[in-house]
């Protein structure tokens, strides 16, 4: 999230698309609450289903799922057609008035660059134009049609209300009333919200769908306000832990990309990613990277990284041309490339798109090692269940070893909220039985690798494993503090200022990132995480609640990443002189002399009508509305259709339906199936009475919620003879489930390209493998596609093509 939960309760407008928050996210959905109580706030909801956000909404409405792109593209033109922007914020803080390279181009569903062999862009021509100095041009008047938001008016013209309802199938009546709500928080001081989550994201479009509202929430002031911002409601409880420490296959921790085997040395890597500041006077924070880095390579291997050996950059793995992601791994798992695979705290057969073809490929597998507190489906994948899972045990090769794990309220240590809140927390229980915790198990096979190498020696070098910091009390045990104030960093020398005066003694833990070197004289591992457990103490635990701005913004409670920062960009809720577009709602504000904060300021202490600009991240100092290299599928964003789209062509231009860099395997293009065989939309989620597919083993919530059903509309019973509570098969070309029939006005049918479109609901969690007598289920991921966003990878798992038909019980 740019904002936070608490400050949801500030919008004027609650738009909740591409989530069901009040399901998902039933604690942190009180704010939503809050919002309409405290505020008057409108609550609206876009959903293929109506669902139990929709329940206590103000204003609901359908849409075909997969389609939100063409529908917010709708909203760009009609904020643009109709003059509601936020006319200074979007001339100074973003790159609306920036001209566009003269190459630039959009032609039949595709932008300039296209290779159509590799499937990729060459983005040489997603760029502004330049003049004598080197600066981007930029037509402040706005009249250039080279400047981004005539360029970017163009783009859009095609996204009338009649094609927004051709393609989505939402009548042009509601999306109109959608666009009259938001337009009214174009006012200066009026700020709407959009909480989102997977119905945004597991889409081969899911970047831009987000993107989309990005740009809707910058045309109306709405970044870096209170009540504003793009918020994310993540998933598990740490999952913002996971991104921010580099668990994404392609990142190092503080979203660092890991380099590539073309990167050669630290110097050639480190100029490749560090991005040049781009206009004058502009903070670009991104140029620390160096500092960033070398800290990180400190922290991670202590004395062994010097200057001579560039900090020990060539131990740290590399990623192999092309990169790698779950659908490469389970693709080289299935063709027999692999021996053994790691599975820490996830059911991969459960979870992952295809289950089939993922049961094939752990098939293949030398060994799997499984890290959970539980019983899993995919720990059980060997075992035959007959219907839900009808291996020949017997040709399984795979040796299976289960290593107890603790769960979260067993240990001490922080999670990381959507809000970017790290909060310490304190073990509640030991831990059952043999479980150790994760960090126990990877220090003991750390210390029995090197063992076994030191004694046999083996194929991968072992220098990279030897050289590993590893300074804890017990080398077999660390623990949670240790862990953080290394996150944190330290001063490795004394460190003095530029004047020359003592900021810190060797030894001291570090006070914020900015303390960070490139010299080696400080370590970190995850420089937004430096700040969070400082001399004063372990800033995670602080527990003061008081909030004198009535805002939540609440700086004494538990740390915020970066710097404590709650509203990130908060520079942008003030006008060029500093004064702030709500004063009501004020976070930062000059006051003649100096700045007033009521967050922690995210600009340092230029002077209002400084050249200076908000936006500090990005080299150019402004927000993006035309992106020019972070996206790899377009500059502005565009709708394309699911891969398995139920009309068949995209109303735009039917010679590109699809994405045309969505990520497909050659090897599961076979696995695609088309309307003429399934013809219905199958979309998948999740209900409040589960947690995925570990309440399998957790008798209540088995009680509450016993047993598979699918939603169907009543249309569509009627048309396949389906009565409510019947038994029914659901088929993609990938596979099959059994489950009851639920026959529901939620799910209503839509006309999208002049075609009758029917939605089948299929809640996930259900499986084969529990400790209760729960009733043993499919997975719904028998049916999803693999294919995934191309920036992301994340699968299309929110559409799909299927069929429904009456079946046995
Ligand atoms: N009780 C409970 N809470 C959970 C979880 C759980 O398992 N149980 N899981 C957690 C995790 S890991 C995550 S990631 C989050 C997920 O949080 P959510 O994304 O809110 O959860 P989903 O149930 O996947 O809901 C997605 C919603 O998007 C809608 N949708 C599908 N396709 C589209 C589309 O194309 N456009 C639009 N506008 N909407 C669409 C669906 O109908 C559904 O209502 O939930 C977290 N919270
Ligand atoms: N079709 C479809 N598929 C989906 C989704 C969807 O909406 N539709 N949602 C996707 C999303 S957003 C997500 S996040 C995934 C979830 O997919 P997974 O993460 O694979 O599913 P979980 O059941 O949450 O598995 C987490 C496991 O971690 C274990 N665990 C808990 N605490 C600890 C611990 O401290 N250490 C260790 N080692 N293990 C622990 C739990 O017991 C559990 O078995 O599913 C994805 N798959
Ligand atoms: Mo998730």
């Amino acid at each position: 999230m740019t904002n936070h939960w608490v400050d949801i309760k500030n919008a004027d407008l609650v738009i909740v698309m591409g989530g069901n928050a009040a399901e998902a996210h039933p604690v942190g959905f009180r704010w939503a609450i809050e919002a309409k109580k405290q505020n008057g706030a409108k609550l609206i909801v876009v959903d293929p289903r109506f669902n139990r956000t929709a329940a206590v909404a103000d204003i609901y409405m359908p849409i075909r799922p997969g389609t939100d792109i063409a529908f917010l593209s709708g909203v760009i033109r009609y904020l643009l057609n109709n003059d509601k922007i936020q006319h200074e914020y979007v001339k100074h803080y973003t790159n609306a008035t920036f001209l566009i390279n003269e190459n630039f181009k959009f032609e039949d569903g595709l932008f300039s660059g296209y290779n159509p062999e590799t499937r990729q862009y060459d983005k040489s021509t997603w760029a502004y134009q330049f003049d004598e100095e080197g600066q981007p041009k930029r037509d402040m008047a706005m009249l250039d049609p080279r400047c981004v938001i005539n360029m970017l008016k163009t783009h859009v013209d095609r996204y009338t209300p009649e094609m927004v309802e051709r393609i989505c199938g939402t009548t042009q009546e509601y999306f109109l009333q959608f666009c009259q709500e938001i337009a009214k928080t174009s006012a200066p001081e009026k700020a709407a919200t959009f909480l989102y989550a997977l119905g945004w994201t597991q889409h081969t479009v899911g970047s831009q769908n987000i993107r989309t509202m990005a740009m809707i929430q910058l045309l109306l002031g709405n970044i870096g306000v209170s009540g504003g911002g793009v918020n994310a409601l993540r998933g598990h409880s740490n999952v913002q832990g996971i991104t921010d420490l580099g668990l994404f296959p392609r990142m190092l921790p503080g979203y660092i990309p890991l380099p590539t085997d073309g990167d050669a040395d630290l110097s050639s890597f480190l100029n490749r990613i560090t991005p040049k500041t781009m206009m004058k006077d502009q903070v670009n924070y991104w140029q620390n990277t160096p500092k960033f880095m070398v800290s990180m390579l400190k922290s991670f291997y202590g004395d062994n990284a010097t200057q001579d050996n560039q900090f020990g950059y060539h131990y740290l793995p590399k990623l192999p041309k092309g990169g790698t992601d779950q659908f490469r791994y389970i693709e080289d798992m299935y063709q027999g490339k692999v021996n053994g695979f790691f599975c820490q705290g996830m059911n991969p057969i459960a979870s992952y798109a295809n289950s089939g073809k993922i049961i094939k490929a752990l098939s293949k597998l030398k060994f799997l090692v499984i890290m959970d507190p539980l019983v899993t489906d995919t720990s059980e994948f060997w075992k035959n269940y007959g219907e839900f899972n009808d291996v020949k045990t017997e040709e399984i090769q795979t040796e299976v070893f289960r290593l107890p794990t603790t769960c979260f309220v067993e240990e001490d240590g922080s999670i990381a909220n959507s809000g970017r809140w790290l909060q310490w927390h304190w073990k509640g229980a030991e831990p059952p039985g043999e479980a150790k915790t994760d960090g126990e198990i990877l220090s003991e096979l750390r210390a029995e690798l090197l063992h076994l190498y030191h004694k046999e020696g083996g194929k991968a070098p072992v220098k990279p494993l030897e050289a590993m910091s590893w300074n804890y009390a017990n080398p077999l045990e660390p623990k949670a503090e240790e862990v953080a104030k290394e996150n944190n960093g330290y001063a490795l020398e004394d460190l003095y200022d530029a004047n020359g005066n003592l900021i810190l003694k060797k030894g001291q833990l570090l006070s914020s990132f900015a303390q960070m070197r490139d010299d080696g004289t400080t370590s970190g591992a995850c420089w937004i995480y430096s700040g969070q457990w400082t001399e004063k103490g372990n800033q995670m635990a602080n527990r003061d609640n008081s909030d004198p701005s009535n805002l939540g913004n609440t700086l004494g409670w538990a740390f915020a990443w970066p710097m404590n920062r709650r509203i990130i960009y908060n520079r942008a809720s003030a006008d060029l002189a500093g004064n702030p577009w709500n004063p009501k709602r004020q976070l930062i504000k000059w006051n003649g002399k100096n700045w007033n904060y009521i967050d922690v300021a995210d600009f340092g202490t230029a002077a209002p009508n400084s050249p200076t600009l908000p936006f500090i991240m990005q080299p150019e100092g402004v927000s993006g509305l035309f992106v020019r290299e972070r996206m790899v599928d377009g500059p502005f964003p565009e709708h394309y259709e699911p891969v398995e789209t139920p009309i068949g062509t995209n109303p735009l231009h039917p010679n590109v339906v699809s994405s045309p860099v969505a990520r497909v395997l050659d090897s599961d293009k076979a696995d695609l199936g088309t309307s003429s065989e399934f013809p219905y939309v199958g979309t998948t989620y999740r209900l409040t009475e589960h947690f995925h597919y570990w309440t399998k083993n957790s008798l209540l919530n088995v009680i509450a919620q016993p047993e598979q059903f699918v939603e169907i509309s009543e249309q569509l019973a009627a048309e396949k003879g389906i009565r409510n509570g019947d038994h029914v098969k659901v088929s993609s070309k990938r596979g099959y489930i059994k489950a009851v029939a639920v026959v529901t006005k939620r799910i209503r049918p839509l006309v999208a390209d002049g075609k009758p479109i029917h939605t089948v609901g299929i809640p996930i969690h259900w499986g084969f493998a529990t400790v209760t007598k729960a009733k043993k289920g499919f997975f719904a991921n028998n049916l999803t596609v693999r294919a995934g966003d191309a920036n992301t990878q994340t699968p299309e798992s929110k559409c799909m093509l299927v069929n429904i038909e009456k079946a046995e019980a």
